[in-house]
């Protein structure tokens, strides 16, 4: 009796593990093209000076400061067959609002992730095409409620910034997708996200209408930037194959059936 007992939690344990991979960590390694700057009212600009801040910033990771922009990682959680949770780090996640620059909603490709091979030339006219959009109900709150689409392409609001005060100019990465405007489409998934502004984390919580792998193949890209653009991250993880807990269940079956021989 007891050793029946032990192998029904094993089961169990096993069976919850299958169903649950592990968390994914993408550390931010992706840069994004585009560096780009606005003039506000009366500025004197000098000429050629987008040549000038494409050869100064091209490279960077970041535009601006690191304690306002950094996006370090985001971790990818893949949940039973049809529940996604994404956790992003970044310091941007205690100044939301500040210079109107405000959350950005995830993006996924379900056919893969191809961005340019060089990362500093990567935009919206290149790379990846994103099919996915999971997009938040409020860009400058702390928590609230999410939806996923199926992306329209006319739909997506590519990154930009407010002009500065008269006479300067203000940098940011231009062209890169920041946010999904839905436009009458139908929802394939809902959910919640949250922001912690001490662990400077936004968590999106989505469950969507089918399973994964009935959504798309088996590896998954994901974007994410706040409105500026100024620091992208993009990766991809494997999607797990439909199979395999059906495949375990079935070879745990049998080992049972070979200890009732045993036992009998
Ligand atoms: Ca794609
Ligand atoms: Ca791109
Ligand atoms: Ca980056």
């Amino acid at each position: 009796m007891k050793r029946g007992l032990a192998f029904v939690c094993w089961v169990i344990i096993l069976s919850a593990q299958a169903a649950n991979a592990v968390p994914v960590t993408i550390n931010d390694t992706f840069i994004g093209g585009r560096p780009n700057f606005v003039a506000g009212a009366g500025a004197v600009i000098p000429p050629n000076y987008l040549d000038t801040v494409r050869a100064n910033y091209g490279s960077s990771d970041i535009i601006g400061h690191a304690d306002s922009f950094d996006v370090t990682s985001m971790s990818v959680d893949l949940i039973g067959s049809n529940t996604l949770s994404v956790v992003i780090h970044s310091t941007f996640f205690d100044n939301i609002g500040e210079l109107g620059i405000g959350l950005g909603d995830l993006f996924i490709s379900t056919d893969g992730w191809n961005p340019v091979a060089d990362t500093t030339q990567d935009y919206i006219g290149n790379g990846e095409d994103w099919e996915i959009a999971v997009s938040l109900d409020n860009y400058n709150a702390l928590a609230g409620n999410l939806n996923a689409y199926n992306v329209v392409a006319n739909n997506i609001v590519q990154s930009w910034v407010d002009p500065p005060a008269p006479g300067l100019a203000r940098l940011y990465r231009g062209e890169q997708e920041v946010r999904y405007a839905a436009n009458g489409e139908q929802s394939i998934g809902g959910g919640n996200w949250v922001v912690d502004t001490v662990a400077n984390t936004l968590t999106l919580n989505v469950v969507f209408g089918q399973d994964f792998a009935d959504i798309g193949g088996a590896v998954w890209g994901f974007h994410w930037v706040m409105t500026c653009g100024n620091d992208v991250i993009e990766g991809a993880t494997s999607i797990p194959e439909p199979g395999t807990f059906a495949l375990l269940l079935a070879g745990l079956g049998a080992a049972a059936a070979r200890r009732r021989r045993r036992t009998a």
